[in-house]
């Protein structure tokens, strides 16, 4: 099966929706410049909530077809859960993606592996495609080596997923992340491949060859050629990278 690339940029906690109106266009400027049409790789943005029906606006009138989601939802539909934003939200706002599980939200928010299998129930159940974090953390590696924890946390989440619906797992080691030290590409690889095994015994043999597997950690455009030249590895998940839009229009463009 041929698996198209996703290259994806999360913004974290950066640009208001004013910034992210200019980013959205300059990125579409520099693209058109370069005469790049999107063949090669399918391109989304994860801005902050608030920015996300700028960002909208902006890609419906993008020929290029910008894809955008969020950076997390909430397990619940609607209700009494203050500050949380729903998967009927998000769909509405026409987010084809979100990011469930990022390290920051395991560590900073202490999501834990049920909950983060609740919150892929309720991607699925709004028709959103969610992008699974898991990564193990400098302690993991040295305990356990590189592929037991993501693939434990990998089991739990595709718990809450439905058959049939399209997952998409980013892999991030914890120690990769805003860095600067990206895992190589063989290790990237090694995991990835652990990864997609765990997609098949869970969803399914298509599934397993379906499905994308992103890296993440550390993702620049000085190294993302040798990341997708894995046969695993479907696509980055890109942090601080993202936030320039020469250094990721560079990225999108990783072919030339
Ligand atoms: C990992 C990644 C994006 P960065 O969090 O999700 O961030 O590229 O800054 O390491």
């Amino acid at each position: 099966v041929k698996r198209t690339p996703l290259i994806a940029g999360n913004w974290k906690l950066n640009l208001d929706h004013l910034q992210a109106i200019a980013f959205v266009q300059k990125l579409h400027w520099k693209l058109e410049e370069g005469n790049h049409d999107y063949a090669d790789a399918e391109v989304a943005v994860f801005p902050p909530f608030t920015d996300l029906r700028s960002v909208q606006t902006l890609a419906a009138a993008d020929k290029y077809s910008l894809a955008y989601g969020a950076q997390d939802l909430s397990a619940h539909d609607s209700g009494a859960y203050t500050g949380e934003i729903s998967g009927a939200f998000l769909a509405a706002l026409d987010a084809k993606y979100v990011l469930i599980g990022h390290s920051e939200r395991r560590e900073y928010h202490h999501e834990t592996d049920e909950l983060i299998a609740e919150k892929v129930a309720a991607a699925h159940r709004h028709g959103i495609v969610p992008i699974i974090c898991v990564g193990e953390t400098a302690d993991d590696l040295e305990k356990h080596g590189a592929s037991a924890v993501p693939v434990a946390q990998l089991r739990t989440a595709l718990g809450g997923a439905k058959k049939g619906s399209e997952v998409v797992v980013a892999y991030e080691p914890v120690w990769a992340i805003g860095s600067g030290q990206a895992a190589t590409a063989e290790q990237a690889q090694q995991v990835a491949e652990a990864l997609r095994a765990v997609v098949a015994e869970e969803l399914g043999a298509e599934a397993g060859e379906s499905t994308r597997i992103l890296y993440g950690g550390s993702v620049k455009s000085g190294n993302i050629a040798g990341f997708l030249r894995e046969k695993d590895v479907d696509g980055a998940l890109v942090g601080g990278a993202s936030l320039v839009v020469d250094e990721f229009a560079a990225i999108v463009r990783f072919k030339s």
